[in-house]
């Protein structure tokens, strides 16, 4: 039985031992692989009298010291471990350990297992341990050497990190490789495959004049689908080279795709794994969408070679060292390689919807938690996305210049070493020199901070006044908060021109003065969403239009417009007969016809989310939510009928090519789809966009928008999707999940239709979230049906992935667990439907952490 000890960060220890070289030998085969681990291991504490190393689900064969087997009487099995004496005049010692695993059966996908043909692993956070004893903790930094055999015919190609240094032939039917990774890493970045793939290679040179190999392993027949992930890759590479002065230090980076995948990707040093749905893409099967993740994917798990792989963690509750960081990097990468402001905008309104409810439920916790039961429940969204936030802070008060001098500092200090985030921020302050003492509090508190703000101005004097105060609420784990040291842009806006400023806010309340205004200016707070905050604001419907139109930072004009369409969704939500004001239309008429980037006015018109609506609310009630966006949604596409039907016609018919300026028409134009298949007069648009579509985008915009509006067409539509595409699973999860999000009476039965599809099972984290995950998400309608049924939905399913895999059931929870911002009603069916999970016996780490929490 998995032990749930809480883990707590003022605990933390040194390491009594450390293991300087291990060499591994994996014999592979799918129920008992044989890993044969010896490790030089060295005394640290004098006076540590036993070694602890960890190891789940292993069966032990033999384990010697310095070549001499152990007596039974000098080791024995703990929770989770071994205990091993070691006598006091031995500070030196090699240990041998044999064990033997089954990777068949290994369907929690943590450690070595088998994805489809072939053996690979995941071994962060603690994922190791299920492969050998070893020191499971990422400071126990070691060099590996790792020997993979297997069988020749099956395992063409066997990999793991470092240099190819020798290989051979073991009888008629085996052969083994030898690899080395020169660079000491803890063992959460090793890694191993095995399998037969086919191979697209490239040459990288690094502005010093190295030459890199590049390869990139896909299932047979999928070569065509990796050039992009492979053009992603050459870009990153540059763009670390040209921004921050990082090169790649290994002759050879590798890239392998598989099916089975808990997560996006995997850093592990030289040999990154990664799902198979953010490396293929072709324009008949991926969509714009996909193209921008697989490149921000590939992105982000380079960039850990420098940020998390050479500079690594202390302890994992320092996991935002690598992840805020890496991911802040991703973004600004994404930001150069697309349209900066889109990006910055999506990545905002992924935060609202999903980090800020995070951040008020029971598993709410600070960018570096305090208290971890199973890590794997702290690969967040306030983690990485917050994270990211807060790194982009420090950008912001230091400035590009002094942000970069502070990374080179971090990297000379730091280098191949595991480290702590009080160790970056302090690189960051001393090569600035800017105090950043009280800005580390955003790394020990949780919770959304709140701004409110109050401005006056003095006609006499032209002088504008405005103040701001923060509230950081406490919370159940922190009674007491500090005030934050809280970066905050602004623009002001006069009927000529515009001035941007920067705010340091860091008492309780501050007042800042600006004069030589003839009349008021406007004030847009908050100017690239400089901070992850709450803006209380009761500025004029007024004000929030001329924003819209004459701001000069676009983030500002698209937040303005999510402000006030916020408030109309709100003030239906009081007053259903509330008669929508037609200023929102004419602002939009207005921008529709102005020159502005098409990708803008898509993400402008855009209706923010049932979760970013729900999280600035007391208490929903959900179906009147669902009910006022839909009625702006109605609204918006009656009022502006004829000027959405110009711009769709006018790139309706526009050949299919892969650059931003098409990527960003196609957007507007499926926007312009959504709203226009409201109206029954011309639905007849989704069939005939979905018929003439030469791309996956246009594909999934006709078949979405069908979807959501229970159109007629919906299932004829999906039937010949799925004659064209049952042989490619990565594109039936666009199917299962355009199933999952429909409108429809019969929802449940669609549902339990889909279950019984012979593609589906829950055994791939793929297909689970593309049905169940897609379901929760962003069905709104039918999960949160008064009914209580998209609950119990939800509760069967994580019942039976609690065996099977217990860090997708215990990621598929995240909904449930936010119960405490619902109305009674809901309240209680979803408490109802906790209680029956955490009811099971055999409840694992994962799903016992977070039931703990919400139900305590
Ligand atoms: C974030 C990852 C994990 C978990 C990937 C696993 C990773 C840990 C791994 C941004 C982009 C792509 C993937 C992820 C992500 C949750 C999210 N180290 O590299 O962080
Ligand atoms: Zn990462």
């Amino acid at each position: 039985m998995a032990s749930s000890q809480a883990r707590i960060l003022a605990d933390y220890r040194p390491s009594s031992f450390t293991i300087n070289t291990t060499q591994l030998t994996f014999e592979l085969d799918d129920h008992q692989t044989r890993v044969t681990n010896v490790m030089h291991i060295e005394r640290v504490d004098k006076d540590a009298p036993y070694l602890t190393l960890d190891g789940e689900h292993l069966s032990l064969d033999a384990i010697s010291i310095n070549d001499k087997p152990l007596a039974e009487a000098s080791f024995q099995k703990v929770d989770n471990g071994l205990q091993i004496s070691i006598s006091p005049e031995l500070n030196q010692l090699t240990l041998t350990i044999v064990t033997t695993i089954d990777p068949v059966n290994n369907t929690a996908l943590e450690g070595l297992y088998k994805s489809g043909g072939a053996f690979c692993t995941q071994c962060e956070a603690e994922g190791f341990r299920r492969i050998t004893y070893y020191l499971d903790r990422p400071d126990v930094m070691s060099t590996f050497t790792t020997k993979v055999i297997a069988n020749k015919t099956m395992y063409p190609y066997l990999l793991a990190n470092g240099n190819k240094i020798d290989q051979g032939n073991i009888g008629a039917d085996k052969h083994f490789v030898v690899w080395h990774d020169p660079f000491p890493k803890p063992c959460y970045l090793f890694a191993l495959v095995a399998g037969d793939f086919d191979l697209v290679t490239d040459q990288y040179q690094t502005a010093s004049g190295k030459h890199v190999t590049l390869e990139i392993f896909v299932d047979k027949g999928n070569a065509s689908k990796a050039h992009h992930a492979m053009e992603s890759l050459k870009h990153s590479m540059k763009w670390d080279e040209n921004t921050f002065g990082l090169e790649y230090d290994l002759d050879i980076y590798m890239i392998v795709a598989v099916d089975f995948f808990n997560m996006g990707a995997m850093e592990n040093k030289g040999l990154n794994i990664f799902n198979s749905k953010f490396v293929l893409a072709d324009h008949e099967s991926a969509t714009d969408t996909d193209y921008f993740n697989i490149e921000a994917v590939i992105a982000h798990e380079y960039f850990h070679n420098w940020t998390g792989n050479r500079v690594t963690c202390r302890d994992w509750f320092q996991l935002s060292l690598k992840e805020g960081l890496t991911v802040f990097r991703d973004q600004q990468f994404s930001a150069d390689m697309n349209s900066a402001a889109v990006t910055r905008i999506e990545n905002v309104s992924h935060l609202r919807a999903m980090q800020f409810p995070e951040d008020e439920s029971p598993m709410a916790h600070p960018i570096r938690p305090e208290k971890v039961v199973e890590m794997n429940n702290f690969y967040t969204m306030t983690v990485y996305e917050k994270g990211a936030e807060v790194i982009r802070m420090i950008h912001t008060l230091l400035g590009e210049e002094k942000f970069r001098l502070g990374m080179d500092l971090y990297f000379k200090r730091f280098d191949g070493m595991a480290v702590t985030c009080d160790d970056f921020v302090d690189a960051m302050a001393d090569a600035s020199g800017i105090d950043l003492t009280q800005f580390k509090y955003w790394y020990s508190q949780s919770g959304t901070p709140i701004l409110r703000v109050n401005e006056s101005f003095n006609n006499a004097t032209g002088e504008l006044t405005i103040s701001v105060s923060q509230i950081n609420e406490p919370s159940e784990q922190q009674s007491v908060k500090h005030h934050l040291h809280i970066p905050i842009r602004i623009e002001l806006i006069t009927d000529h021109n515009s001035s941007a400023h920067l705010l340091a806010l860091k008492e309780e309340t501050q007042t800042w003065r600006f004069d030589g205004f003839e009349k008021k200016p406007v004030v847009a707070f908050l100017s690239n969403f400089s901070a992850p905050v709450k803006v209380h604001f009761e500025q004029p419907d007024e004000e929030l239009i001329a924003i819209m139109k004459q701001a000069e930072d676009d983030f500002n004009r698209w937040d303005a417009g999510q402000t006030l369409l916020t408030r109309y969704i709100t003030r239906l939500v009081k007053d259903d007969s509330y008669s929508l004001p037609v200023d929102i239309v004419t602002t939009y008429k207005y921008l529709l016809d102005s020159t502005l980037d098409p990708a803008l006015k898509a993400v402008a018109l855009k209706l923010p989310s049932f979760d970013e609506v729900s999280v600035n609310l007391e208490q929903v009630d959900p179906q009147k939510v669902i009910a006022a966006i839909k009625t702006v949604e109605a609204f918006i596409a009656h009022n502006l009928e004829n000027e959405l039907l110009e711009i769709y016609l006018g790139f309706a018919d526009i050949p299919y090519a892969n650059k931003g300026k098409d990527i960003a028409q196609r957007s507007l134009k499926n926007t312009c789809l959504y709203y226009l298949s409201k109206l029954s007069n011309h639905q007849l648009l989704l069939s005939r966009q979905y018929n003439h579509s030469d791309n996956m985008t246009d594909t999934l915009a006709s078949l979405n928008a069908s979807a959501m509006h229970n159109t007629g067409v919906f299932d004829n539509l999906m039937s010949g999707f799925e004659a064209k595409w049952q042989d490619t699973p990565l594109v039936m999860d666009k199917w299962f999940s355009l199933q999952a999000v429909a409108d429809r009476e019969d929802i449940f039965h669609v549902l339990a239709t889909m279950e019984q599809h012979e593609l589906f099972t829950l055994n791939n984290p793929n297909r689970a979230r593309a049905l169940i995950g897609a379901f929760s998400h962003r069905n709104p309608k039918h999960f949160y049906q008064e009914s209580g049924k998209g609950y119990q939905f939800l509760a069967k399913h994580i019942k039976t992935l609690n065996k099977i895999n217990p860090q997708i059931a215990s990621r598929l929870l995240t909904p449930l667990i936010q119960y405490k911002r619902f109305n009674e009603h809901h309240k209680n069916l979803m408490l109802n439907a906790l209680k029956e999970i955490a009811a099971i016996d055999d409840l694992s780490r994962d799903l016992k952490e977070k039931l703990d929490a919400a139900l305590n």
